[in-house]
């Protein structure tokens, strides 16, 4: 383990932050126990985990379990590595559904027995970018960056926590896990289709109005005026603030990146995105209108 710096620390090669990662559970990791029945959310942070998180959750908790109407999402859908309510996983009552940045290689072992279903959630980088741009300026607990070009300069470095490592590195290990690949902006041209696609990959049949609730307490109006779909309450009272003029749920479109970024910008994320994804036959969608 190395420090990096105040915010950060890093393990095996990737940085986690200081504040609400147990190095403990990290060491770990790799022998943490898998059921088959558990489903597993990994997204590289700011790529649509908690939307994910509130499909996911309303699929299986939502009229098929008990008492969890004043769970939130977070609860239902804990973070592997960043547990931060200290809840017993050990104990969790199955079906358990996890959310996790983690890139592949530090996953605990027994997904590689591929009946444990993942799901990898991606979203265009230069909106993943923006996001956590905002982001890192708004929530304590992350170093904050004076101008979007320094912030840039760090994304496009990555180091210890490299966009395109991550998407590559699941990209390329995908066949050791059984894993399905979604993109934030199918998510969100047409999510009744894509809730469909995720139920299917589950094997879970909904009725037409089971359908319908799901899409429509998984919109971003509604999950931004329900507290228990974002992390709000938790980031403002709990984690702390530099301010309070933002919310987790921003702006949740495509393309809010043409509205930050200049064409010289543009240009060197560009050159480095196209050096980078090389073989990644992934498909972005950068721009709202885009088909
Ligand atoms: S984190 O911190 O890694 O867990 O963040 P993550 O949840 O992955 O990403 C946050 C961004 O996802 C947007 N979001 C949504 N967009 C559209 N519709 C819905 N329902 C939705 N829910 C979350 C959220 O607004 C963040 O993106 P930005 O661009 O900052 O708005």
């Amino acid at each position: 383990m190395d420090k990096t710096n105040e915010y950060l620390v890093n393990f095996k090669g990737h940085n986690f932050v200081k504040d609400v990662v147990n190095i403990e559970d990290l060491e770990k990791m790799e022998e943490f126990e898998i059921r088959d029945d558990d489903v597993f959310i990994i997204t590289y942070p700011k790529s649509g985990t908690i939307w994910t998180q509130q499909i996911l959750s309303l699929i299986y908790f939502e009229g098929h379990r008990n008492n969890t109407e004043n769970i939130s999402t977070v609860d239902r859908v804990p973070f592997l590595e960043y547990n931060i309510h200290n809840l017993d996983y050990a104990k969790m009552s199955s079906p358990r559904i996890f959310s996790s940045h983690l890139p592949y290689y530090l996953v605990p072992k027994g997904l590689k027995e591929k009946k444990t279903k993942t799901f990898y959630i991606y979203r265009n980088p230069k909106d993943v970018l923006i996001s956590y741009f905002h982001f890192s300026n708004w929530v304590a607990i992350f170093e904050a960056t004076d101008t979007l070009d320094q912030f840039l300069g760090k994304f496009l470095d990555g180091k210890g926590n490299c966009w395109f490592d991550h998407i590559r590195g699941w990209y390329e290990h995908r066949h050791d896990f059984n894993i399905m690949f979604l993109s934030y902006e199918d998510l969100k041209k047409d999510l009744r289709s894509s809730v469909l696609k995720i139920c299917n990959f589950l094997e879970k049949e909904l009725s037409e109005e089971e359908l319908d609730a799901v899409v429509r307490q998984s919109t971003f109006e509604n999950m931004k005026s329900d507290p228990l779909a974002n992390y709000n309450y938790i980031i403002n009272n709990k984690i702390g603030v530099r301010n309070n003029d933002s919310h987790f749920l921003r702006k949740g479109t495509i393309g809010d990146w043409k509205n930050h970024l200049t064409v010289e910008q543009n240009e060197r994320f560009d050159m480095i995105f196209k050096m980078k994804m090389k073989n990644v036959p992934l498909k972005f969608i950068w721009d709202i209108n885009e088909q």
